[in-house]
């Protein structure tokens, strides 16, 4: 069979159909493979991988279906500064965002991609993201010459021909075009990652709605369904239609008498956002399920509720620091069935990295494919190591997990990494003020890479390198939404796990006492007299945070809680120089409550 007679029978949507011959044209690969996501094609994928070296296979009987792959060491993460969101107008991208006249960057990218795909196999992903009887879902259809992109996206999509049956003939799709860049002339041997770091390029046209990426073959730069379409596009979809795409993550809460309430919520990197999305609570009879680890979708529907799916399918998460101590759901998660990236390799052909649990092994092949020894003083598994997990192995996944119509959320958390002056948990006093926390959202770097440990950095909503339009619309599109009529909106919150004493020790146990802030917040939104009034928001009323059982002096929690009028004042006048980015287009309500704050502790 021809190629295109294959093409014919693998979908009827001519839109389709003429925008696959159009790549094909373009990127001249040397053979099309047009994916069904059968068990049988990604096990042939996964021959391919292995031969090349881009993958081992893991042990069998220590982690079935599993494989470790390394990247080359340019290609470990997403690359900002190479990341383009090309609206028509220069000011529509927003000061957070880099920015290319469309018709430059077309030019740019034609140039890039022509005959990029030579000696390679051009692949063709139909995808959906959000369960596919969902009418909250979006069909996305990827294509790559990287077949280590499309074993990962059969994790964290939802692919399967089941797709192109919902695209019909009419239906229409987010074009995603992605290669390594890396052509290969006659006969040339391939490199086991191929990527083009010097050339790298992450582009979304808000406008057509379509992503190219070039270069990368590594996590967020290359599986587009992630944060390139279910982040960036989705989020100029919700601005248009009304809806919210967040990097948020959601779960289920259940209470000792079985009522059940779900929440959303949004961290910076390096919070623990996946270890909270699945934590063990400990307080008795309180149970937290998960729905999704890294966003949500959300919309109102007609009773007035704002309700959220996941629309993705796995964990792509952050391995070191992962720990059946931090997160033992998240390592159950990963038993089977998972794609390692840049971890250490053990002798036993199992997998490791820095802060799992146990005895540090005396041997290991580290990320770099080298021999480690402890006494090498590196890192056996890069600080961006990643596994892509299926959600459904998770034991605590929610049974609403694929629920088309979403679960409804009735609280949304914001929170941050603050070793000062931010309690514990705070409430907002509105949603108006709700949103002005959100904007407000900063964090303490953590690692070196990121500049000097510690530093403050804003991350309004957690969305900075995520959203795909100017963030100022964004919060307008925020405070709109608490204008409108006949709607319940959630309660909003904040929350840092972070504190610290004068000696420098974190004041708050965390992890899975984190259920106790859960439970306040849990309260809160069921009436409960639990709150009072302070300057910054709501805090927990005295006694109402359950502490029991916890060693916790009454100094402690008024450390926890203290608000000092003097360092929020420098809070304020910091935040205010933060929001002059956004110039004539920061939304007065955000002025109103910087003004409405500082009277509020001027008092
Ligand atoms: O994920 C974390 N969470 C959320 C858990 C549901 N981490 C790890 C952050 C790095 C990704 C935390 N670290 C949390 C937390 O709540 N809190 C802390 C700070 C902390 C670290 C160690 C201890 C306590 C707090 N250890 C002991 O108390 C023994
Ligand atoms: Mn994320």
């Amino acid at each position: 069979m021809s190629s295109i007679d294959a093409l014919e029978s693998w979908t009827s949507n001519l839109k389709l159909r003429s925008w696959i011959k159009q790549k094909i044209e373009l990127c001249n690969p040397d053979k099309v493979h047009l994916c069904t996501g059968s068990k049988d094609e990604h096990q042939h994928l996964i021959n391919t991988l292995i031969s090349t070296k881009t993958i081992v296979a893991l042990d069998p009987d220590l982690r079935p279906g599993s494989y470790l792959a390394r990247s080359d060491p340019e290609d470990v993460a997403r690359v900002e500064a190479s990341t383009f969101i090309c609206s028509e107008s220069k000011d529509d991208a927003g000061p957070t965002n880099n920015w290319e006249d469309p018709r430059i960057m077309r030019e740019k990218l034609s140039a890039l991609f022509k005959g990029c795909m030579k000696g390679r196999t051009m692949y063709v992903i139909p995808y959906c993201m959000g369960p596919l009887d969902s009418k909250f879902s979006h069909i996305g259809i990827e294509i790559t010459d990287s077949p280590y992109v499309v074993c990962s996206m059969r994790i964290m999509a939802r692919v399967s021909t089941k797709v192109l049956d919902v695209l019909g003939d009419e239906g229409d799709f987010i074009a995603g075009t992605h290669s390594v860049g890396v052509p290969l002339k006659d006969g040339k041997a391939d490199v086991s990652w191929p990527c083009n770091p010097k050339k790298r390029h992450i582009v979304h046209f808000p406008t057509t709605k379509s992503i190219w990426s070039y270069g990368s073959g590594y996590g967020g730069n290359a599986l587009l369904g992630k944060k390139c379409f279910a982040l960036r596009i989705a989020s100029v979809m919700a601005k248009e239609q009304g809806w919210l795409a967040e990097h948020m993550l959601i779960l289920g809460l259940t209470n000792p008498e079985g009522e059940k309430k779900y929440f959303a919520a949004a961290f910076p990197s390096a919070c623990g956002k996946t270890n909270l999305a699945m934590m063990n609570a400990t307080l008795d009879g309180w149970k937290v399920e998960c729905v999704g680890d890294d966003i949500a979708w959300m919309h109102f529907q007609e009773d007035g509720k704002l309700y959220a799916i996941n629309p993705e399918n796995g964990f792509f998460g952050v391995a070191p620091g992962t720990s059946f101590t931090s997160n033992p759901n998240a390592m159950y998660s990963l038993r089977k069935n998972t794609i390692f990236t840049n971890v250490a390799l053990t002798d036993d052909q199992d997998i490791w990295w820095e802060g799992m649990d146990g005895k540090r092994p005396d041997h290991l092949v580290d990320w770099l494919s080298q021999d480690w020894s402890p006494s090498l003083g590196s890192k056996a598994a890069h600080s961006n190591a990643r596994f892509a997990a299926p959600a459904n192995q998770c034991p605590i996944i929610d049974p609403n997990w694929e629920n088309p119509k979403g679960v409804p959320i009735e609280g949304i958390i914001f929170g941050g990494r603050r070793a000062h002056n931010v309690p514990l948990v705070y409430e907002s006093l509105d949603w108006q003020h709700g949103v002005f926390l959100g904007a407000s959202i900063s964090s303490e770097t953590t690692a070196a890479a990121e500049g000097s440990v510690g530093k403050l950095r804003h991350d309004p909503f957690a969305m900075l390198p995520f959203c795909g339009y100017h963030m100022g619309d964004y919060f307008k599109h925020w405070f709109e939404i608490g204008k409108k009529q006949g709607l319940s909106l959630p309660k909003i919150f904040c929350v840092n796990w972070f504190r610290k004493d004068c000696k420098g020790d974190f004041l708050w146990p965390g992890f899975g006492e984190n259920s106790r802030v859960l439970k306040w917040i849990f309260e809160s939104v069921q009436g409960q007299d639990v709150k009072e009034k302070s300057p910054v928001g709501f805090i927990p009323r005295l006694n109402s945070l359950d502490v029991s059982g916890l060693n916790i002096s009454e100094k402690h929690l008024k450390n926890l809680f203290e608000i000092d009028a003097q360092e929020w004042t420098h809070e304020l006048g910091e935040l205010k120089n933060f929001f002059t980015l956004f110039k004539d287009r920061l939304p007065q309500e955000i002025s109103q409550e910087l003004e409405s704050l500082e009277k509020r502790l001027a008092n």
